[in-house]
């Protein structure tokens, strides 16, 4: 059995997308963010950065979002995490692209427009929100020429880059930026939104 700790932002649904896409066993903690749960002695000894979301395997932790999902899809052999080198060098390509580009853009604006207006921590700043959306754009459009040659981010087969990516998109409708200009990626994004795993995970903030 897995025990995911975590709160309901995109690094914590990611993995949930991924536990719930493997169909694998799990308890979900919800972290209270707000209330300072994940500072408490207890939880700093699962992860010492004070940080969600923590997967507790067997009396182990593990943190960092990407290494969580890559645990869990390693746990057996299965398409979400395909064995062939190159094609998994892919995967993490397009994870690390999110990590480190596009979702580190997505974040930042989110941050900047709906945690800051959530924890009453005062206004977007606009210096950052304009770099955020001056390197979005084209990112954009690199994902979504990817997205013209497959059904999905690595050819025709749902992997964990979908899951972590979509984690990473859907944040655009709370900020209410349209994907009509990027239409591979539109359609990608409706289809991966209506799968199950999506659903069920989501389920535990209703
Ligand atoms: N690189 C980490 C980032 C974890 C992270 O920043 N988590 C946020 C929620 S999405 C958090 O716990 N924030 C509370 C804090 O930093 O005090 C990962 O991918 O897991």
């Amino acid at each position: 059995m897995y025990k995911l700790h975590g709160y309901q932002t995109q690094n914590n649904k990611k993995v949930l997308y991924v536990v719930e896409e493997l169909g694998l066993p799990y308890e979900f903690n919800f972290v209270n963010l707000f209330k300072g749960e994940h500072k408490t002695e207890a939880f700093l000894k699962m992860n010492p950065l004070g940080k969600v979301p923590v997967l507790e395997h067997d009396d182990k932790y593990l943190f960092e979002s990407g290494a969580i999902c890559r645990y869990l899809a390693n746990q057996e052999s299965n398409s979400l995490f395909p064995e062939d080198k190159f094609q998994r060098a892919l995967v993490d390509q397009w994870m690390e692209f999110f990590t480190n580009h596009l979702g580190f853009w997505l974040n930042t604006l989110f941050y900047q427009k709906v945690i800051k207006k959530m924890a009453n921590l005062g206004e977007p700043n606009s210096e950052k929100c304009a770099e955020a959306n001056k390197f979005l754009q084209p990112q954009l459009k690199v994902l979504d020429g990817d997205l013209e040659k497959g059904k999905y981010i690595v050819g025709n087969e749902l992997t964990i880059a979908d899951l972590v990516a979509f984690a990473y998109i859907e944040q655009m409708d709370a900020l209410e930026m349209s994907l009509s200009d990027y239409p591979n990626v539109l359609k990608w994004k409706e289809e991966i939104s209506q799968r199950d795993s999506i659903k069920k995970a989501n389920a535990h903030f209703n």
